[in-house]
């Protein structure tokens, strides 16, 4: 097995990293975006279908596959956290994070003492990293990211105290929510330019608190804007756009047939 690289180490030498983001609970999925070239894929416990098992399932694909392995969490989910890392995820986006308590007790859970109180028993990453139990132990608190969502008119209030949290390793922005928050509900503008600079905002105060600075991206210029704005996660392919996208692609390559007037069977 050739030595693993971690996602941890790549963001901290400020080197940008694109997730895949996959909602359907077919573990092939995140196997198939690794094969397509991405270095990372993202399961969405939030929103997305995925439950522990498929989930444990695509860790171990994306992995074996070569790529990181990261997990977004349901709401207040810490205990999932910790379990999902045991699994092999890497890295955890904990959504809708609008305190630094909530930060604190989440990025807590992903720590082994002294700085948290995750439980031990790493049975599956220790496998997928190829790594002894010792070795594990003496990396997984630098290794393991814990990272917040920061999407919410409380979260930006109390974003300097978010940061302040020690065992908190990045934030991670979520434009659609930011943007219903900041309207105050009146719209949804995930691309809108209000949303882009609080968001820009975001990522210099994360820089400065030397916290990984990520983003939900929607299209490739977003991406773009994100890079420069010092996001270095950001992602980009969510499973069913793809899907939803090419099947349209393939379906109009077909529909002369339907609407030339050609019928099945002449
Ligand atoms: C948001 O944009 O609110 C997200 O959570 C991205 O998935
Ligand atoms: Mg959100």
């Amino acid at each position: 097995m050739t030595e693993k690289s971690f996602l941890a180490d790549k963001l901290r030498a400020d080197k940008p990293v694109i997730t895949a983001w996959s909602q359907l609970s077919a573990p092939m999925i995140p196997e198939m975006f690794v094969r397509c070239g991405y270095e990372a894929v993202t399961l969405d416990l939030q929103h997305g279908m995925y439950d522990f098992t498929s989930a444990c399932e695509a860790l171990a694909l994306t992995a074996l596959a070569g790529a990181h392995g990261i997990v977004r969490i349901p709401i207040g989910d810490n205990a999932l956290a910790a379990r999902l890392a045991d699994m092999g995820a890497e890295c955890i986006i904990a959504p809708m994070i609008n305190s630094r308590r909530q930060a604190e007790d989440f990025a807590r859970a992903m720590k082994y003492p002294p700085e948290g109180e995750r439980s031990w028993a790493p049975f599956r990453v220790v496998m997928l990293n190829g790594q002894t139990r010792e070795q594990y132990l003496k990396h997984a608190n630098s290794q393991t990211l814990a990272i917040a969502m920061i999407e919410t008119r409380e979260a930006i209030d109390a974003l300097d105290e978010i940061l302040s949290v020690p065992e908190l390793d990045g934030v991670f922005v979520g434009p659609s929510d930011l943007s219903i928050a900041l309207s105050k509900g009146a719209a949804l503008d995930p691309n809108g330019v209000e949303t882009a600079e609080a968001s820009a905002d975001i990522a210099i105060k994360a820089r400065a608190a030397g916290k990984i600075a990520g983003v939900f991206c929607l299209n490739a210029d977003k991406v773009e804007e994100a890079f420069h704005q010092g996001f270095r996660l950001m992602s980009h392919g969510v499973d069913t756009i793809c899907i939803d996208h090419a099947a349209r692609g393939a379906q109009k390559e077909v529909a002369w047939l339907f609407s030339s007037g050609e019928t099945a069977g002449q």
